[in-house]
Order: structure tokens, then sequence, then C-alpha cells
């Protein structure tokens, strides 16, 4: 991809998560998209390896969504979020909350996986307060952990990268568990690890600690997504939901990525049959098509705001978006939720896992390939790093990646992959073998 000079725009955007210098020596631009692939400006295609961001699972260009935005637009193109609602939201909200788990009943809508995470800490707090444990005021995320970007997401997030530069501006009272991930435990698993349980324990450790009187909540993916795919060893996530309930603490399920479909169930706590108390959600509810995101909270949740005693004129939640439950967004999830039930993408999603484990896990062996693990419709790919050089090798994968057609996602020198719950078993198998050409041809280069 080069010869663009007619690329405008370079010198006043300001790219999110990217090197900035290195994309503006070599700019990717992507001009139109239809089911699993792009298209690039200068006419290739490339198959959406991750969905997007994980977040296009119905592919692109599906035309009840464009159907349902055109609708929604001549209808109620946007209604105060405050004060009112409208029907399109309301509705999608019983949708959601019938997918969820039975005992979380109540939701809330943002525009973003970051706004959900940050609302779900807030409700968390705010809740215990008005149960009378105002003491309640620490959270524990998780080393690797991803919760987005706002402040209390950062907070409680694992990924150093993300932290470092803004420590002294931490919410504070955090605390974390350590991460389930040990190469030497489960290179190469195939699912969930069968190492690795005790690390809840970890938790009764920081109780100790801190004291349940002072933890409001934990926090965790059931299945890390953005650290490159960490799958929880199995009867870690029922360990932390036991020890949660003994002590008084909220357990948090961030499903931003594994919510609606990804590991083929509705969300993670059914695929891992845990119920958290809270669960966040973003992305595939609309199909990446419009931005939403939100929370689902138990009911008891819901009613320590409602029953608090304040007169019933009083708002019970000083919290909220402009664009909390936007007629737009909610339209096209409901298209997108029709979509997910009427094509039986779930049922599907999980029929492609075992397609997708045989074609990642087929790359073992491959020279510089040192960890290969998957769940649902989500894998990666370890790869040894350049000396002195973290994350070269990745980048180098990525780019030769474009050159066979595929848009992979890079984490440093490890490749996830998410693919449309569209694809077909042959799409899968060649994006894995495509892959493979990528790693041999940049291993043959040698650490240079
Ligand atoms: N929680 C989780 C578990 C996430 O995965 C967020 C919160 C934040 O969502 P927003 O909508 O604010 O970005 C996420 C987002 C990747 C990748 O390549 C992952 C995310 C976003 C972009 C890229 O793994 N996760
Ligand atoms: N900043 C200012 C000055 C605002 O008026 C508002 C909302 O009214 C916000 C930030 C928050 O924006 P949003 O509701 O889109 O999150």
């Amino acid at each position: 991809m080069n010869a663009r000079h007619h690329i405008t725009g370079l010198d006043h955007y300001w790219l999110p998560f990217t090197p900035n210098r290195y994309f503006n020596a070599h700019p990717k631009l992507l001009v139109s998209a239809k089911g699993a692939y792009y298209t690039t400006d200068d006419g290739r295609e490339l198959f959406d390896c991750l969905s997007g961001l994980w977040c296009c699972p119905l592919g692109h260009g599906h035309p009840k969504i464009v159907e349902a935005l055109t609708r929604q637009a001549q209808t109620l193109d946007y209604s105060p979020a405050f004060q009112f609602c409208n029907p399109v939201t309301l509705s999608l909200a019983d949708r959601v909350a019938a997918m969820a788990p039975a005992e979380l009943t109540r939701v809330f809508f943002t525009n973003s996986g970051s706004e959900a995470v940050d609302t779900a800490l807030k409700v968390a707090y705010g809740f215990h307060r008005l149960s009378g444990e105002a003491s309640r005021m620490r959270f524990i995320g998780r080393e690797r952990g991803y919760h987005g970007v706002g402040f209390g997401g950062m907070s409680v997030g694992g990924m150093v990268g993300n932290r470092k530069m803004f420590g002294p501006i931490m919410i504070p009272g955090v605390d974390h568990l350590p991460h389930t991930y040990n190469l030497s435990q489960m290179a190469f698993s195939k699912g969930q690890p069968t190492w690795g349980a005790h690390l809840a324990d970890e938790l009764e450790r920081l109780v100790a600690l801190h004291d349940a009187s002072t933890i409001a909540a934990v926090i965790v993916e059931p299945m890390q997504g953005s650290s490159a795919v960490v799958v929880p060893p199995v009867g870690y996530l029922q360990k932390l939901r036991e020890i949660c309930t003994k002590h008084g603490i909220l357990l948090i399920f961030d499903e931003v990525i594994t919510g609606f479909g990804r590991l083929g169930e509705n969300f993670g706590a059914q695929r891992f049959g845990v119920t958290p108390d809270i669960i966040t959600f973003a992305k595939g509810v609309t199909n990446g098509i419009i931005p939403m995101g939100g929370i689902i909270v138990r009911e008891e949740i819901y009613q320590a705001f409602m029953g608090a005693g304040a007169p019933p004129h009083a708002i019970e939640l000083f919290h909220g978006y402009t664009y909390s439950g936007h007629p737009m967004a909610a339209a096209v999830g409901h298209a997108a939720l029709d979509i997910l039930a009427g094509e039986g993408l779930i049922q599907r999603a999980r029929a492609l896992e075992p397609v997708l484990e045989g074609a990642m896990h087929a790359l073992k062996g491959e020279p510089g390939v040192i960890d290969i693990r998957n769940m649902g419709l989500a894998a990666a790919i370890d790869l040894d790093p350049i000396p002195g050089k973290p994350g070269l090798r990745g980048m180098k994968v990525f780019e030769r990646g474009l050159e066979e057609g595929l848009l992979l996602r890079l984490a440093g020198d490890s490749i996830a992959v998410g693919p449309p719950f569209i694809s077909t078993d042959d799409e899968i198998v060649q994006m894995g073998e495509g892959l493979r050409r990528a790693i041999k041809h940049v291993m043959q280069l040698g650490n240079a």
C-alpha cells in the first residue's frame, strides 16, 4: 500500500491506539465493506479476521441493518435520553435482558464498552453505599485485563501499556488478581486450560489483605480478549463467584467481547455456567454499526437505588449520557438481534468453533510459533519476539497478512483472530493457511 499522494487528513487526524508516525508513513485506508470482506483504497479485498474490532460478527452491509437505519432516521432520529424514552430503546432493553441470565433484569445503556465499565463501577459502589456499606470502595481487577480507557476502566485494567503513563491519575483503592496465563502449564491448549483454577484463591488473599468490608466489586472478562485471548482455566470463574458471594462482593463480568455470541452462547456467563451480578456489553449488540454499550444488573441492585428512601420525584442515579439509549443505535440493535436469532448465528459460531480450533492449531510446529489458544470464535497465536524489539515480529506478520488478503489483529507479538459468525468453514481454513504463509515469510527474514 503505497503511492498515497491522494490521501488527505494525515496532517490533522490523531489515530487511537496506533503508532501514528508509522501509520503516516504506511497509511492504510478501508473504503468499503461487504459481508466478511473489506476493500482498501487500492482495491484489495481483505478478509475481516477480527470482525472489525470484535464488533461486526454479522458482517458488513446487511440489508436488514441498512433498512433499520433508514427507517429509524425517518421516524425518530434522536430523543432526549433524560426524562424521556422511546419505544425502540425500551423494547431493546427487554430483548437484551431476555438474553442474559434470568437474575439479571435491568439494562442501562451507554455508547461504548468504556462507558459501560465506568457505569458498572459507579453502580456497584452506589449499591453498597445505599445498602449501608459505604466502606466498600475498592475494586479488584486482573492483570492483563482490558476494561476500556475511562478513568475507572483504566484503573481496574491490567495491560501495562495502557496504565504506565497515567499512574498518578488512577482511581484509588484498586488491586489486581494475577492473570491466569502460564505458558509452561498451558501451551497450545484447546479451549479451557485444565491448570490454574487455584489462581482464583488469590482473591481470598486480597480479601484478607484489604478486608471484605472495603471491597465493592471484582471485575473480570470471562475470557480475556484484548490481551490476546486468555481463556479461563476450568473451574476458575466458579471459584471467583463463590468467593465473591461469601464476602458480599459484587462480581462484574465485562462481556464487551464475549457478549452476543462470540463464545457460542448469548453471554460468556452462560457458556461458563457462572452468573455475575453485573454484565457489561457493547460491540456486538449493534454489530458495531452504531456505537452502543450498556450494563445488565440484578434486580436487587436496581431496587437498592429505587428503594433508597429519596422522594419519588428525585433522581436515583446521577449518571447518564446524552446518547444513552440512542434510538438509531437501538433500531440497529433490534436488527442485529433479529439477524443473530433469525439466521441462527450463535449456533453457527458454536459450530465453527472446532473449525477455527483446527485451523489455528494446525500452525503448531511452524518456526517462531510459541503458543496457540482458542475458545468460541476467538483464537490467538504468540510469536517468538525478536530479541530487544518486542512487537516488531508481530507487526511484520500483520503487514504480510495484508499481502495474503487478511486483516489481522496485532497485540504485541500476538496475533488475535475473531472471525465473523457468517464465515464459511473454508474461509476459516484459508485464514489459517494465509496466516501460516505470513508467519513463514516473516520467519525467513530472520531477526532483521
Ligand atoms: N471491556 C472489554 C472487555 C473490551 O474488550 C472495552 C471494555 C472498551 O470498549 P470500547 O467500546 O470503549 O472500546 C473493550 C474493548 C482488540 C480490541 O483488538 C479490543 C477492544 C477494543 C478495540 C480493540 O482486542 N475492546
Ligand atoms: N461536556 C460538556 C460541556 C457537556 O455539556 C456534556 C453533556 O451535556 C458532556 C461533556 C458529556 O457528554 P455526553 O453526555 O455525550 O457523554
